[in-house]
């Protein structure tokens, strides 16, 4: 198995003002498929787990027959691959909502205004690289959770619902230090909420 770069559903200027063109083309064309080149090396060393969906293989890891050094190896571009995957899906220029997924938000929450407060406050609170994700645990539960690095909710046995990416690389060209204004505004482009 040999991962590829996704297409994107969207031109690399279609979430613009909120993301510009060349931080997408950059993202997707460098960054994302670095940790696709990086993903394929370490499962070509394992053709027993290389078919496998990488999903599995991060909810299992500590179980697989590798080199903690691959383990780590997946950890980080398994996570990647996926991560990166499910933030091009989950944005859009165009809207595209969720309504179960707003209805189950809202109860969970309180209403949607104070879940993207508690999404933001922690994408600006984490220290570092990573990902703020709502996830599913395996009740149906939602929860929002900070990971660092390229860790992968599938690593913790959750569902991620969708995610975004704060790493400098995602905002640095438009936005430079301001977290914050990156944060709230990419509600404009999740395409599952209002
Ligand atoms: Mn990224």
């Amino acid at each position: 198995m040999q991962y590829t770069l996704p297409n994107l559903n969207y031109e690399y200027n279609a979430l613009e003002p909120y993301i510009d063109e060349q931080t997408m083309m950059i993202h997707h064309t460098k960054h994302h498929q670095a940790y696709i080149d990086k993903l394929n090396s370490v499962l070509q060393n394992h053709p027993e787990i290389a078919d496998e969906p990488v999903e599995e293989l991060l909810g299992n890891l500590e179980g697989l027959d590798i080199p903690d050094s691959d383990k780590t190896l997946i950890r980080n571009h398994g996570g990647g691959y996926l991560n990166h995957n499910l933030f091009w899906e989950v944005m859009s220029p165009k809207k595209d909502v969720d309504e179960q997924l707003l209805a189950d938000i809202e109860n969970k929450f309180g209403s949607l205004s104070e879940f993207k407060q508690e999404f933001e406050n922690t994408a600006v609170s984490l220290f570092g690289s990573g990902w703020v994700y709502l996830v599913r645990d395996n009740h149906n539960n939602l929860q929002i959770i900070s990971l660092p690095n390229q860790d992968s909710p599938y690593l913790k046995g959750l569902t991620p619902v969708f995610g975004i990416d704060v790493w400098e690389h995602a905002y640095y060209l438009k936005y430079q230090n301001r977290r914050a204004e990156y944060v709230s505004n990419w509600w404009n482009v999740l395409k599952l909420l209002p």
